[in-house]
Order: C-alpha cells, then structure tokens, then sequence
C-alpha cells in the first residue's frame, strides 16, 4: 500500500474516490481496505470461480449425454458434483453478492468506507484462501457426499478429502459471518444523518436481510461442521449410526443453515433487480416499503422451514405439515416482490437494454423456480421427486434463473460506473440470449426427467431418459458458449 492508498490518506478521509485511473493494478493484489478495491476483489474472485464451477457443470453434462459412465468414472462423477455445488454457492454467487454489497453499500449511505475496513480485507482474502483448499482436495481424493456432505457417506467415503471440504467451508462460512457484521454496521451505523431508513436505496435493505441470516444461520452450520470433524478425525459419534451417532441431526443442523442459505443466495439479488427495473423501465419503484420488508418477512420465515428438505427422512407426519405449511407462506412475501417488479415496468418505457433483459429474464426464470418452490413444498409431491432431477431442475431455476440473471442484471448496469468505460451492448444481448436459451434447454427437460424418476447424484441411467439428457447437455454448451461474448 502506498501513502496515497492508505485508509489515513487525505483522499480516503475525505471519502473522495481515488478514480480507477489512481488505482494500480497492484493494488487488487494486496491487502487493501477500500471498499471499491474490495468489492472488485470480490467480483474478479467470484468470476473466477464461476468459470469453474461452469467447467465442472460441462463436465458433468457430458458425462449425462449417454446412459453409460463412459466419460467419467462413477467415483470422479461424485466428486465433480460435489464440487461443482460447493464452489457455486460458496465461492460464486455468495461471495459475488458480497461484492456488489462491499462496493455499493458506501456509496448508496454515503459513508466513506465500510465500518471496518481490515475485517472487510480479512473477509475478502479468505476467499481465495478457502477456494484453493477446496479445489486442491483433488490432490488427496476430492469429496464424494454432495454438497451436503451428509453423514454416514461424508464418513467413510474419501475422508481426507472431506476433511478439505469442512475446513474450507468453515474458512468461506466465516468470511462471510465477517462480511455481515460489515454489513449490518455499515448500513444501520454510517448512513449519512438525513438519510432514514426508509431513504435508503431497495439494495440495502435486501444486504441488511440477507446479513442478518448470516449472522443467525452460519454459526449454526460452522457447529454442526466442526461436530462432523470430530466423528472423521477423533472417532467420535455425533453422527455416525455404526458408533449409535444419529445422523439426522446433522441433516437439521446442516438445514437449518442452508435453507436461509438460499435466501443469503438470492436476497442480495432481489436488491439488485429492485435498482435495475425502475432505471430501466424510466419509472420509480413501485410499493417500495412493500419490497423493504417483504425482505425481512422472508427472513423470519427462512429460518423456520428448515425441515422441507427432510420430508423423506422419517420426519414425523404433524412436523411434516408445519414445515409444508411455513415453506408455502413464503410465497406470499415473495409474490409480494414479483408483483411490485411487475407494476414498476408496467406502463414504463422499457429499454431492452443488456441490464434489462438480464432483469426481464430474471423475472420469468425467478418464477417458475419459485412455483416448482410451492410443489416440493407440498409433501405427497415431494415424496415423489425427492432426490429427482426435478429437484435439480427446481435448484437451478432459482440459483441460475434467479440469481445469476439477477446478478448479470447488476454487472451490466453498474458496469459502466465501476470502470468507467462502456461495454458491446450487441454483445451484452447476445450473451443474454445465448445464456437464456440455454438455461432453458439444459433445465426444463430436467423437470420432466425428475417426473418419469430420473435420480440426481448418478453416473449412469436407463437409456429411456436419454433424449432429454442430450437436450439438456446441448443447453449447458450453449450456456458455456454464452461466455465468449460475456
Ligand atoms: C452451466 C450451468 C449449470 C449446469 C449445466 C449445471 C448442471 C448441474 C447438474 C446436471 C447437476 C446435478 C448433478 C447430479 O445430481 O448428478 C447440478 C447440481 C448442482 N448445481 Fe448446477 N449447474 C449449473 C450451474 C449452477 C449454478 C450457477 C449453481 C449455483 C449458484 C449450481 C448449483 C448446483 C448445486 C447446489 C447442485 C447440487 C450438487 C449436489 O447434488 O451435491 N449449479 N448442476
Ligand atoms: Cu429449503
């Protein structure tokens, strides 16, 4: 750091921004504590692990074109989707919604900085600490057990490997516990005074939703991790059904994080098409305390529909109904949210810009994650899908349709002021167009494959759900193709 970066250095104090033009490419490298350099440390990490996470979704898919394991092993599959989870949601669409956070949430109160700028940095640099340990469990045998790493399989099947896992999702989970108490104090704290809280811009009320469940939800899973820990290096039986552990507590305990994880997934997001509409619709949000505290609503309601995921796990009948019943109330603030969007663009002149379409996209795609949402909650469907491809087809609705598209939306409109320069809007189209079509062609046949009983978490199949399969790895190569004009 140079004395004209320093956080003490005149232009830092003033809060005067030092233009992109000051900055040296450099300064991304080190352990800097402004926000701007951060948010794009961030968003450059993150990209960098969506390509892969990407690369190991195209592997996946081709492995998926025919009925047989004939690309892949069975073994090298588990570990690929593994991966392939993990690094979306811990190292992609996590970290990147702390990136738009770290670099806007200054501006939009009109502080100078975040709160604590060092913890920012430490947040930040755990990233790619925690991506690398990950990635490198490919050395020693990479995790098998999903994503979810659900014990007994997470126990006996490649365990040095799993061990990397646990270690780097307590590295990214408390990065991101970090990131929240920046978060929370920055927008509650260093507004600036004329600023109430209903003055402040859709986007921060969703970061401050969605920090709030990081602060309540991720020490939950960090407990639970460090448990599974003590089961595979200790021996002993938290967990582990052969020693009397019960393993079904660890599914409520890794649920109870990762259901409000989806909302940490897309809250920040929902924020961010909340700014896009309006601008480019040339009209002001409508029902903005509407949208403001459906975020909370959602919030509360997140961290008690935990159990939706454990319809099949013998879940007793009457918890099973108040679990169903919580899960399906949630579409109430959401729908609240769809519906303001809705009324904001309606009537407004619309700019089919690439920000827009990316927003447009995000609506429809949001949508109909959001009601195969409602049908997994019911739970005589659930029972039926359960571990199908619908599910996959559901979770990448929400995730990709969701917040990806919601996450495009922002790069595109922010873009311009965070470097300065102006994009290839032809080419902003054409990468909407191609990652539109192919998320529908890889995702929607995958809902009628999860019907007929296609399994997730399989190499091989029966050869009757091989057209649909070929549909779908087409759309994931159009997907990978939508990168060259990105
Ligand atoms: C190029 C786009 C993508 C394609 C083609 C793709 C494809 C797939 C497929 C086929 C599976 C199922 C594997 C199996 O069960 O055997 C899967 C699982 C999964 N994907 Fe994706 N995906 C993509 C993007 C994403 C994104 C953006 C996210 C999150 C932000 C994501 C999160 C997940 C998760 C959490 C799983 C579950 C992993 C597990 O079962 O442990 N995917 N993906
Ligand atoms: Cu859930």
């Amino acid at each position: 750091m140079t004395a004209t970066e320093s956080p003490t250095s005149p232009a830092a104090v003033s809060g005067r921004d030092l233009g992109q033009s000051q900055r040296k490419w450099q300064d991304y490298f080190s352990f800097n504590t402004d926000h701007k350099v951060i948010g794009i440390q961030y968003l450059v990490t993150s990209f960098f692990f969506f390509f892969i996470g990407g690369a190991l979704a195209n592997v996946i898919r081709t492995e998926l074109a025919t009925p047989d394991p004939d690309f892949i092993q069975p073994e090298l599959y588990n570990q690929i989707f593994t991966l392939h989870g993990t690094v979306m949601i811990f190292l992609w669409i996590i970290p990147a919604g702390a990136a738009f956070g770290n670099y806007l949430i200054p501006l939009m109160v009109g502080a100078e900085d975040m709160a604590f700028p060092r913890l920012n940095a430490v947040a930040f640099w755990m990233i790619p600490v925690g991506g690398t340990l990950l990635l490198s469990s490919f050395l020693v045998g990479a995790p098998q057990a999903g994503w979810t790493s659900y014990p007994p399989l997470s126990l006996t099947a490649s365990q040095t490997g799993q061990m990397f896992w646990i270690l780097s999702v307590l590295i990214l989970g408390t990065s991101s516990i970090l990131g929240s108490i920046n978060f929370i104090t920055t927008i509650l704290k260093m507004r600036i005074p004329e600023m109430g809280i209903h003055d402040m811009p859709l986007f921060c009320w969703s970061m401050l939703a969605a920090s709030v469940l990081i602060l309540l939800a991720t020490p939950v899973l960090a407990a639970g991790l460090i448990l599974l820990s003590f089961d595979l290096l200790l021996g002993t039986n938290f967990f582990n059904p052969a020693g009397g552990g019960d393993p079904i507590i660890y599914q409520h305990i890794f649920w109870f994080y990762s259901h409000p994880a989806v909302y940490i997934m897309i809250l920040p997001f929902f924020g961010v098409i909340s700014e896009v509409l309006p601008v480019h619709s040339r009209k002001p949000i409508f029902g903005y305390r509407a949208i403001a505290y459906s975020s909370f609503a959602i919030s509360f309601l997140g961290l008690i529909v935990w159990a939706h995921h454990m319809f099949t796990s013998g879940t007793p009948g009457w918890l099973r109904m108040f679990f169903m019943a919580t899960t399906m109330i949630i579409a109430v603030p959401t729908g609240v949210k769809v519906f303001s969007w809705c009324a904001t663009i309606w009537g407004g002149k619309i700019e089919l810009n690439s920000s827009m379409l990316f927003g447009l996209g995000f609506i429809s795609s949001f949508l109909i994650g959001g009601l195969t949402g409602v049908m997994v909650a019911a739970v005589p469907f659930d029972i039926h899908v359960h571990d199908t491809y619908f599910v996959v087809a559901h979770l990448h609705y929400v995730l990709f349709g969701g917040s990806v598209l919601g996450l495009f939306a922002g790069f595109y409109h922010w873009f311009p002021k965070i470097t300065g320069r102006m994009f290839n809007e032809p080419l902003g189209r054409l990468h909407f167009a191609l990652t539109f079509i192919g998320l529908n062609l890889a995702f929607m046949p995958m809902h009628e494959l999860g019907m007929m009983g296609m399994n997730r978490r399989i190499a091989l199949y029966d050869p009757q759900f091989q057209p649909l399969n070929v549909l779908s790895t087409i759309g994931s190569y159009i997907m990978a193709v939508s990168m060259v004009p990105l």
